[in-house]
């Protein structure tokens, strides 16, 4: 079988993405932001490391048809792989998600179905799909690998940086990039490297699981951070919490809107709502609370900052966006 799928199926999908300390992120921070540049992965997202990962293994067990549920991201790495490998699939996405979107899935060959106001109902469809002989539902968070394919984030980071960082920003929606860069810190041993693991409200299923010490399930997601709209956090996000320090964080859409406006402006790179989370914990000076409350140490050498990207944006949504929140 694996002679049969080519060239295509050697190399991994992703690229090795650059680490560039942002000096507006430094200052803003007090400490020296690296940012791992995940936005200009193939497809616009670090999700193409796990799910391109998670295709090839079962491309090389001879699945048929993919399918994958997904607020945009996750969907359009896997269009991008099963394009490249040449397996058909059917990408199923909530009503949030924007036209643009879909428009770039069906461009990318896929057949695109709607279905469901949140990404949760979505997924249910795309299960129901996966029955079909030959199907393989494609999970964009919860796998172990999808998991093992965004742990290369981490090494990568080894190989470019001269040390360990203080501690690693990041956005949770289901919990997927979270797993997979716990297991690559694990991997290279970077143990005691703790994870801000940040969230918008309205969509901070994570933070509400921590709380609890169980899973919860969110009623709706009300955040415009539609790509972080998992109800339910994967059980290995939690466990996460268990095994590594991280400190989950909860921010309001209007700081994680005006988050992507300033990173516009500073790097000249427009990014996803789910994106401006993190960014927005270091603008808005939550990191240098952290560590005046004595929850982080002081000083660290670095931070990286995972910018996860996203495609669901242009100006057009930024400003819809701004509206909708009453920042016009
Ligand atoms: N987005 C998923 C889930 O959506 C998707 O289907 O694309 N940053 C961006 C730009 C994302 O697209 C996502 C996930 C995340 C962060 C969060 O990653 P996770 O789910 O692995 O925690 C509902």
């Amino acid at each position: 079988m694996e002679s049969m799928l080519g060239v295509e199926n050697k190399r991994p999908f992703h690229v090795v993405t650059p680490v560039l300390q942002s000096m507006a992120l430094s200052q803003a921070a007090g400490t020296k932001v690296y940012m791992k540049l995940e936005n200009v992965q193939p497809s616009g997202s670090f999700k193409i490391r796990g799910i391109g990962y998670f295709c090839q293994q079962v491309a090389r067990d001879g699945c048929q048809h993919l399918v994958c549920s997904s607020g945009g991201n996750a969907g359009l790495a896997a269009a991008y792989v099963a394009h490249k490998l040449g397996i058909p699939i059917t990408v199923v996405v909530p009503r949030s998600t924007s036209q643009l979107t879909v428009k770039r899935l069906e461009e990318q060959s896929a057949e695109v179905e709607v279905f469901g106001q949140a990404w949760d109902e979505a997924n249910e469809r795309a299960m129901a799909l996966a029955e079909a002989d030959g199907w393989i539902n494609v999970h964009p968070f919860d796998h172990p690998l999808v998991w093992k394919g965004h742990a290369t984030l981490v090494q990568e980071l080894r190989d470019s940086l001269d040390a360990k960082p203080g501690a690693i920003v990041l956005a949770v929606g289901g919990g997927g990039l979270l797993s997979g860069v716990v297991s690559g810190l694990q991997e290279v041993g970077w143990l005691d490297v703790p994870i801000v693991a940040v969230e918008t409200r309205g969509a901070d299923s994570f933070n509400q699981a921590i709380k609890a010490g169980h899973l919860v399930t969110l009623p709706e997601i009300t955040s415009v951070a539609k790509c972080l709209g998992a109800k339910t956090v994967a059980q290995r996000a939690l466990d996460c919490a268990r095994e590594w320090p991280i400190i989950s964080w909860v921010l309001d859409d209007v700081e994680a809107v005006k988050a992507i406006e300033r990173f516009l402006d500073d790097e000249r790179m427009l990014v996803e709502a789910a994106c401006g989370a993190p960014l927005a914990f270091l603008y808005s000076g939550y990191f240098r609370q952290l560590q005046e409350e004595g929850h982080l140490s002081r000083p660290l050498d670095s931070v990286v900052l995972v910018v996860c990207g996203g495609t669901g944006i242009k100006m057009e949504i930024l400003q819809a966006m701004k509206s909708q929140l009453g920042m016009v």
